[in-house]
């Protein structure tokens, strides 16, 4: 599929919007308590649900491969032997959903956002980033938001590789936003000087997604 392809919408994607255009799930209830783990109109769950636009792209790793592209020194394609060969690091966190599930102490492995800067250098004028994804799928967030200590490209979690379904080979894991800015499936990153929103950025989605503030929707 190729970047500028239109998913087609499904029974979850139409009822998603309308969640979004009705304000579902708000509580208002936006101070974090010091020792509050959980944010707020969410529910803990153990086990880990699958949520896609209902195309769940089959990527060997003999031919996936990660594109960067746009305002960086190092412009790169890295095939599955490169990105491996990066250095690897461990993060355990939570995630949110939107949707209003949340599962907390998950073990990702991968590289870390702030290793995978280092090598690309982008350029001071890249203060926006957007993921491209094999299904279609796309999502927008800041060099800032990416920027964070527990943001990576992952490739396995909890010791094993990532299925098919969570988004293997490689998926981006951006735990303090709501879990639609975790792109499955990743296949390009680009680097932009102007905000480009994505998929559910322009269907009544947050632009930003921080869990803690009830930003669901925008
Ligand atoms: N490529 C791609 N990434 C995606 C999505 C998608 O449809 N396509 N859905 C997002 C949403 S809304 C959520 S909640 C999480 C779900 O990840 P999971 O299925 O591993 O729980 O993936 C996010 N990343
Ligand atoms: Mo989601």
């Amino acid at each position: 599929m190729t970047d500028d392809a239109h998913p087609p919408e499904t029974k979850l994607t139409t009822t998603k919007r309308r969640w979004a255009a009705d304000g579902k799930f708000l509580t208002g209830r936006i101070v974090r308590p010091e020792d509050e783990r959980l944010p707020p109109g969410q529910h803990l769950v153990k086990d880990w649900p699958v949520l896609d636009l209902g195309q769940q792209p089959i990527i060997r790793t003999e031919s996936w491969r990660l594109d960067i592209t746009g305002h960086v020194e190092h412009p790169l394609s890295l095939d599955w032997a490169a990105f491996k060969a990066l250095p690897q690091s461990d993060r355990l966190s939570d995630m949110h959903c939107v949707t209003t599930w949340s599962r907390y102490d998950n073990r990702w492995s991968g590289v870390l956002a702030r290793d995978f800067l280092k090598l690309v250098k982008p350029h001071a004028d890249a203060k926006h980033i957007v993921f491209q994804s094999y299904d279609g799928y796309a999502t927008n967030v800041t060099m800032e938001m990416f920027s964070a200590p527990d943001v990576l490209l992952a490739h396995s979690w909890e010791g094993s590789p990532l299925t098919r379904e969570h988004g293997g080979p490689v998926r981006i894991v951006m735990p303090q936003f709501y879990f639609w800015k975790s792109a499955k499936w990743v296949k390009h990153i680009a680097f932009l000087d102007q905000d480009a929103p994505g998929y559910w950025e322009v269907r009544g989605y947050h632009n930003v997604g921080d869990p803690w503030k009830e930003e669901r929707y925008g």
